[in-house]
């Protein structure tokens, strides 16, 4: 009997390695396979070779079309996207290089040189989960006027942000796109934008506003100029991703009380890479500042959880879609809020107190370049975000406002302006009380402890979702006893996107690189730096690979399976 055990336990083992050894063959078979795809790649090697002239990173970007395979297009070592093309471009090779890197964060609070280079039409990795990518979306869809407001925005951004729209929406659904000038007093934001709309960008309005608006007015001016059925505002720095309008598009066909969000991907102020988020929704602290909350888990039960809308109880602000008739009826925005911040809850409660619903569209995704601090200040040199956060806790949170001021007691007796009409607002569409608020849509909220201790977030600036502290439920190898071998990571535990294999398990004992960490969210952690998530796919096919943690589950929560 015991002999038996053993040899059935050699079969299991050669069976599994055998089926590991055909895993490569097939893989290395995929990536050799049709010859149009090996002249792609050819092509692709010879017209990147190093070192890289921004005028051809300008050619390869502007060729996309004639590539067959975009996938081998967007996920092989020198893509728009890569590392090595990325720290490529940020070579600086003369001062003038330098300056142009300087200027850049000073005024932009990002690299400039990598934007300029990168130029107005870059391709993005779709970041979506696997299941969009089947979808097809209704023909009948309400186009869209795209807002977008901006303050002394870099070129190279701005047009990015407007040639990615052309460059992945389809034309009939784009109204038109309004791009409301907040008074920047940059040069190239003048007569020289115009000109470059009139030439190439004919589906474009350019409103160039007469004094400082902040960009809350400057949205609801960009909303009255708009005509298409459905609003869609955008921030001056983003780049739209693989189909990402026709969902938030058939959301408010369905129910245009609908207010649809794409998920967030982040550019990197440094690098300008572009990366996936992890799927998470809006809340907020009683501070007022907008935080990002994981998703409660019995939201997220089946493959299916994963796209469809999820509810979420506040927004970033920045970028979403709803009916323009919509919009207009539910009292736009409050126009007493200056320059920055506070609009984003407003909105929020507003909505969701008012009859209509906030959705996280998650086949739906926008890049947004997070930056570190906001390069520019207000004209009076106030700080709007308080001042706005009054206006927002005295018409909308009810007895709770108490719980801003304990934790803001010198806000108490600040001027916030006349509320009246936004009071009157709020009665005629026969809004809920913030309590509704809270039971219905929120009830994960918590209340401020009594010292009010630990709740003010340090900077008031628009964050991508920080990763959760993890905890780690246990360690170890993942070990193969019979042939002593380890799982690990087929290109080293530091690539990003390595696939895993069986191998040596090092100096057991010591090697730290073959550890694995199972924590409390269902992450792998290869020697405490990247996890394995199955949500990256290479053409149609899809293996698990180490990736940036997130340790919010998803794509990045796993099972043990007794078998
Ligand atoms: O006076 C101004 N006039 C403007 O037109 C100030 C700014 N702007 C423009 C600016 O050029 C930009 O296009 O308004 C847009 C937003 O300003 P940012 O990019 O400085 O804001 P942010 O990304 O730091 O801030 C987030 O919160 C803001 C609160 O008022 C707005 O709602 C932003 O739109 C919002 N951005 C996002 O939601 C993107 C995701 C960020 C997160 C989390
Ligand atoms: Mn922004």
């Amino acid at each position: 009997m015991r002999l038996y055990q053993r040899w059935f336990c050699y079969g299991v083992c050669v069976m599994s390695l055998f089926s590991v050894v055909l895993f490569y063959i097939y893989e290395n078979i995929m990536n050799n396979s049709s010859v149009s795809e090996n002249h792609v790649r050819h092509r692709l090697k010879s017209r990147h070779d190093f070192p890289l002239e921004p005028s051809l990173i300008r050619d390869i970007n502007m060729t996309p079309k004639q590539l067959n395979d975009d996938d081998l297009y967007l996920t092989g070592n020198n893509t728009p996207n890569s590392d090595l093309f990325l720290s490529e471009i940020s070579v600086i090779r003369n001062p003038k290089d330098q300056e142009t890197r300087d200027e850049g964060y000073r005024n932009y609070a990002f690299n400039l040189l990598i934007s300029n280079r990168l130029g107005f039409h870059r391709r993005v990795p779709d970041t979506r989960n696997i299941l969009c990518k089947s979808h097809t979306h209704s023909v009948d869809l309400p186009s869209a006027s795209i807002i977008v407001c901006f303050y002394n925005e870099a070129w190279s951004a701005l047009l990015r942000t407007v040639h990615s729209i052309l460059d992945r929406t389809p034309s009939h659904l784009v109204h038109e796109i309004i791009l409301v000038d907040d008074y920047s007093d940059l040069g190239h934001l003048g007569t020289k934008l115009q000109a470059y709309l009139t030439d190439n960008v004919p589906q474009a309005h350019l409103i160039q506003l007469s004094s400082r608006h902040g960009l809350i007015r400057a949205r609801i001016i960009g909303a009255e100029h708009a005509t298409g059925q459905v609003i869609m505002f955008l921030d001056s720095h983003c780049e739209v991703n693989q189909d990402w309008l026709q969902p938030l598009l058939t959301r408010i066909k369905e129910d245009r009380r609908n207010v649809a969000i794409p998920v967030i991907d982040i550019i990197d102020t440094d690098t300008l890479k572009y990366e996936a988020s992890p799927l998470v929704r809006g809340g907020f602290n009683w501070g007022m500042f907008f935080r990002w909350d994981q998703i409660p888990a019995n939201l997220l039960k089946t493959k299916d959880d994963y796209i469809k809308p999820i509810k979420s109880p506040t927004m970033a602000g920045g970028l979403f879609a709803m009916d323009r008739q919509y919009f207009i009826q539910m009292g736009k925005y409050d126009p007493g809020l200056d320059i920055w911040g506070g609009e984003n809850l407003e909105i929020s409660f507003r909505v969701w107190q008012c009859g209509g619903k906030l959705e996280i569209i998650p086949c739906s995704r926008v890049g947004h370049l997070f930056r570190k601090r906001r390069p520019y200040g207000d004209p009076q040199g106030t700080n709007t975000m308080t001042q706005n956060s009054l206006r927002v806790v005295h018409v909308w949170l009810d007895e709770y406002k108490e719980h801003f001021f304990s934790i803001r007691p010198e806000a108490r007796h600040m001027s916030f302006g006349d509320i009246s009409e936004r009071v009157e607002l709020r009665k005629h569409l026969q809004c809920q009380s913030f309590k509704w608020y809270l039971e219905n849509v929120y009830p994960e909220q918590t209340l401020p402890n009594k010292a009010g201790r630990g709740l003010v977030p340090k900077g008031q600036r628009a964050q991508a979702f920080i990763p959760q502290k993890p905890i780690i439920k246990r360690k170890g190898y993942l070990y193969q006893r019979e042939f002593n071998l380890c799982v690990v990571a087929a290109e080293g535990p530091t690539t990003k996107r390595s696939l895993l294999k069986l191998g040596s398990c090092g100096d057991i004992g010591r090697a730290v690189e073959f550890i694995w960490q199972e924590t409390n969210s269902g992450a792998l952690q290869l020697g405490g730096l990247l996890c394995l998530d199955y949500e990256e796919v290479t053409r149609g096919q899809s293996y698990p690979k180490l990736m940036k943690c997130h340790f919010v589950g998803g794509s990045q929560g796993w099972l043990w399976n007794k078998n």
